[in-house]
């Protein structure tokens, strides 16, 4: 069966964590309405929208909050699946705001609380700038774990950088799926280049619109995806964030910059601050190593 529902605010379960912790043990992901600020969000938008003005993709004469698409963003050619060239996606690497927020105390709190535990987050953060082009499809259904790895029990937070109508490209979840263990894959365009086969499973989608400053929150084997940009000429801004427990393994590439960019010290160059600079050396990690095999495409 093929059903749809809409998110629910989970915010009054902030104040009760066995609450929090049973339903994301029921559901596998968590919708909160404003855990961030507008403000905070909006100021990392404009951060993200003044690089991609930069290199000339966004229209000079509208307002730059707006993400306004450049016609010229057709001829750019995206890579690792996060919607821009590796120098853009250098620059917003190097952006101290789009780390600060992933160390924001509202969404490191609350993952105290699912976790009973210290928390771990991942550097390996995710920016993706989605124009609605024909190089940039939209992220198939997929789980996370096969490109973690290490513990299951990994959660992403993911935002939108902006308001984002379903219809721009949001993210949609499929409750209770964490719970089917890890499925299979076939190939698919979009990020990560493979989709969970789902054939003859019980699926509920969840939707609908974000706000600047929603967040979803998910088990790295809960099925999600993206839907398409479908407005011609506004970029979907968001960020993908991970956490764990501190005392599981943890798989050595989260520890690094997303893509292979630039090693963190030159990342780190230019900040003002040093409080989140190679945060997880604090912590006794142990390590899982990579298992090529969950990546495997089944044919067909
Ligand atoms: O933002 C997207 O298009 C996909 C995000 C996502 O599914 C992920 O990074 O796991």
């Amino acid at each position: 069966m093929y059903t749809e529902t809409p998110y629910t605010d989970a915010t009054p379960l902030l104040a009760d964590p066995v609450a929090l912790r049973a339903q994301m043990a029921r559901d596998g992901f968590l919708f909160l309405r404003g855990l961030f600020t507008r403000a905070t969000v909006l100021d990392l938008r404009r951060r993200i929208l003044l690089i991609l003005n930069k290199y000339g993709w966004l229209d000079r004469n509208a307002d730059l909050m707006d993400g306004v698409v450049d016609p010229s963003v057709h001829a750019m050619v995206p890579e690792c699946g996060v919607g821009v060239t590796v120098p853009a996606y250098e620059d917003v690497y190097k952006t101290e705001a789009f780390h600060r927020l992933a160390h924001h105390p509202a969404v490191v709190s609350l993952m105290a609380k699912l976790m009973g535990e210290t928390v771990l987050i991942h550097p390996r953060h995710i920016a993706r700038m989605m124009f609605p082009v024909k190089s940039t499809a939209p992220t198939p259904p997929h789980q996370d774990h096969i490109f973690i790895q290490g513990a299951k029990a990994v959660y992403t937070c993911w935002l939108p950088l902006g308001d984002c109508p379903e219809s721009m490209g949001g993210l949609q979840v499929m409750r209770g799926s964490h719970t089917l263990g890890v499925l299979p894959v076939r190939a698919a365009e979009g990020a990560g280049g493979r989709s969970v086969i789902l054939d003859g499973l019980d699926q509920e989608w969840t939707r609908g619109d974000l706000s600047a400053g929603d967040v979803l929150i998910f088990h790295s084997l809960t099925v999600h995806r993206a839907v398409p940009n479908t407005y011609p000429d506004r970029v979907r801004l968001s960020v993908d964030y991970r956490y764990q427990p501190v005392s599981l393994p943890v798989e050595e590439k989260s520890l690094l910059p997303h893509c292979n960019l630039l090693p963190w010290d030159q990342i780190y160059a230019g900040w003002q601050t040093t409080d989140m600079q190679y945060d997880w050396r604090q912590y006794p990690l142990t390590y899982a190593t990579f298992d090529d095999a969950l990546l495997t495409i089944q044919p067909g």
